[in-house]
Order: C-alpha cells, then structure tokens, then sequence
C-alpha cells in the first residue's frame, strides 16, 4: 500500500514541507517529540547550517525537541580521533550559537546515552538482512570503502532507528536522502509493536521541508554541498575565515551564460547562489533575480558571499566564545545527556520488558 503523503505548511512555523508515511495514533502516541541530528565527521557547513539548524530554531517553539551530533554514525566511516572530539564539540557550539536553546531543547552527544547502543543491538535482532542490504546509502558508501567494507556502515540504519525509537519521536525532519531510513525505523517499529503490542513504539512520521534550501557544492553545482567532499573549495564551512569565504564564492562555478535566472536544470550554479540568498533573506528566488536584472554573475557572487558572511560573523563569534570557556557548553552537554537518558531509559526498559529480558 502507498503511503500517504501530505503537504502541509506548518502554522506557527511557517516551514513548508511533506509529511510522509502519515500515522494513526498509537496507543504509545501522546508525544510532540521532534528529534535531528548531525554527523560530526568533519566542520559543519552551510549547508547543514540553511538545510537543519536554521529551522530547528523555529520548531523548538512548538516541539519538544532533542538535537544531538552523531558520532557513533561518524565512526562508521574512518575518523581521526581528535578531528571528531573537536567537531563534536563544535557541532554543538554551532547549535546554541545559532540559536537552539538549551532550556527548552535537549542537546546532547549520541554517545554519552549509552541506551543508543543497547536498543540498537535488540533491533538488529529483528532486522533483515535483505532490507539492509537495500539501503541506498549504504550501497553508495561501501562501494568508496574497498574490500573491507565496515559492518556499521550495515548496520548504521539500525542506529538511526535505536536514535529515533528511543525518544518516542513523532516527527524525523530529515533530507529526502535519508527518508529511506526513516521508512525502515518505522517497518522495525511496526514489526516489535507487532509482536509485544502498540505500547512499545511510537511509530515516527519523517518530515521533508520543502523550504529548506538543499546547498549544492559550489565547484559542482549539481551535487549536494557535503562535508567530505574531496574539493573544499566547494563546500563552505561555517568556520571558514573571511577571505576563504569571499574565495569560494568568487570561484563559484557558474556557466558560460551571462543572464542571472533561476533555473536549476540550465544554470545550477546561479539558481544555488539565488537559493543561498533565499534562504537567509526570505526573499523568494523571483525577487532576487529581479533584482539582478542587468547585472553580472561578479555582482552575485561577491553580494552572495557578503550576505552569508553577516550571518556567520556574528555566529563564529558566538562558537568561538563558547569553545573557549567549555565550561558553559561542558555543563549544557552534561545536562542534556542526563535528561535523554531519563527518557531513554524509559523506552529502553519497557522494550527489555517486552522482549524478555529479566530486569
Ligand atoms: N547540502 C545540504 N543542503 C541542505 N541540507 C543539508 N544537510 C546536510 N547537507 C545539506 C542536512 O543536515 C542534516 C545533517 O546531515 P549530516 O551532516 O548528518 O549528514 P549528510 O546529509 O549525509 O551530510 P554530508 O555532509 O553529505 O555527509 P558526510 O558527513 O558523510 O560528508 C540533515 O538534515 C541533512 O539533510
């Protein structure tokens, strides 16, 4: 049966997007839980910035929301040990600097709530290899890992559903690249609740907001802007200094075409400076390039880069202070930790319950 999908503008929010794979309540339901998270497998960047972080500050109004940096995801491929404490910890600066609150959001770092792990081991217990084995992502990252492929590169949808799970999370918002995942955390869901009844899971409905800008890279603007691209120059980094940031912008690949237009299928690389200014001036693409009219790619390019940098100068500025004095962001983490595993604990001892463990 398709699932059904429905287009839906958030009211409070005003963020646009699907709701796929709509739920009836389950007996486990009563939540507005909303949880998202971020791989620290290198600095953050813009695009995690436009695509996440901006619009987890506006949802914390209305959801309770846990945000966290995934660096049990990050392992999965191979990481050097301190490049992953630091951007870690960065990741979650980036987070209170841009304004999620730590009052009303629960910021943590995945491994410091053991029952991550716990719930992911019984759930690979129900899972398939078959359905594993059709997970795209997984499909495109072992074929960059040689003979030797790791088994938590497998198995990392099983700790995404583990993360989700635990929290009784209502709504994932998450890149269509990952929606497959969120279709497998609900299968896994269904499949327990099947078996030891509806109590057990909340059964989570994935959002993709349609607003939410998708960065492409700025040397080929066909991808998607990524942490571990080979190129930096075409990822920007939201800890990229002034003159790097005014560089890459500068070397944007465009085209051979003179027209400022939006239009993604002929000129990628302009239509990705246009939506790059669109989403943090809310100003519709149309409007920008009128405009543009009778201007020059040059001029795009360098009013891009001055208008992402007034956004991230005051931001930088905001992580350095934390990363500085650690004591704040030591005491936001710590707390956060303690309060996602009250609530991990919870689910995690009614599924050892259900699944027969002796508690
Ligand atoms: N370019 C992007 N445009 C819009 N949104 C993006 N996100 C990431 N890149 C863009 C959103 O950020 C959230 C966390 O994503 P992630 O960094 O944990 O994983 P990813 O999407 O696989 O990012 P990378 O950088 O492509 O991966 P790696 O680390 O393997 O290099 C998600 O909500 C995502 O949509």
């Amino acid at each position: 049966m398709t699932p059904p999908v429905v287009s839906v503008e958030d009211p409070d929010t005003h963020l646009y997007g699907t709701r796929c794979f709509m739920t009836q309540a389950n007996a486990a339901t009563p939540t507005n839980v909303m949880l998202s998270a971020i791989q620290p497998t290198s600095q953050l960047t813009l695009g995690n910035y436009l695509g996440a972080i901006q619009n987890w500050v506006q949802l914390q109004d209305k959801y309770n929301c846990y945000f966290f940096a995934v660096d049990q995801h990050a392992i999965t491929v191979r990481q050097n040990p301190e490049a992953l404490r630091q951007a870690t910890l960065t990741a979650l600066a980036t987070y209170v600097a841009a304004g999620v609150d730590p009052q009303r959001s629960t910021l943590f770092v995945q491994s410091h709530v053991p029952e991550h792990t716990q719930l992911c081991w019984i759930l690979n217990c129900y899972s398939y290899m078959g359905e594993l084995n059709r997970m795209t992502q997984y499909k495109d990252k072992s074929a960059k890992s040689g003979e030797n492929i790791p088994a938590g590169l497998f198995t990392y949808p099983v700790l995404m559903a583990a993360d989700i799970l635990l929290y009784d999370a209502k709504l994932v918002p998450v890149g269509q690249d990952q929606k497959q995942h969120v279709e497998l955390t609900r299968n896994l869901a269904q499949r327990l609740n099947n078996l030891y009844g509806d109590h057990l899971f909340v059964i989570p409905d994935c959002y993709i907001g349609s607003k939410a800008a998708k960065v492409m890279d700025l040397q080929q603007p066909t991808r998607k802007m990524s942490k571990s691209a080979e190129n930096t120059m075409g990822t920007l980094f939201l800890m990229d200094d002034e003159k790097t940031i005014l560089k890459k912008f500068k070397k944007a690949v465009t085209d051979s075409d003179t027209v400022i237009e939006w239009d993604k299928e002929r000129k990628p690389g302009v239509a990705n400076l246009i939506e790059i200014q669109s989403a943090i001036t809310h100003t519709s693409p149309e409007e920008i390039v009128h405009n543009y009219t009778g201007k020059m790619y040059g001029h795009l390019k360098v009013e891009t880069a001055e208008i992402v940098l007034q956004t991230l100068r005051p931001l930088q500025q905001k992580v350095h202070q934390l990363m500085e004095e650690r004591t704040e962001l030591e005491k936001i983490l710590r707390h956060g930790a303690e309060k996602a595993r009250e609530h991990a604990a919870t689910t995690l001892k009614r599924v050892h319950d259900a699944v027969g463990f002796y508690t």
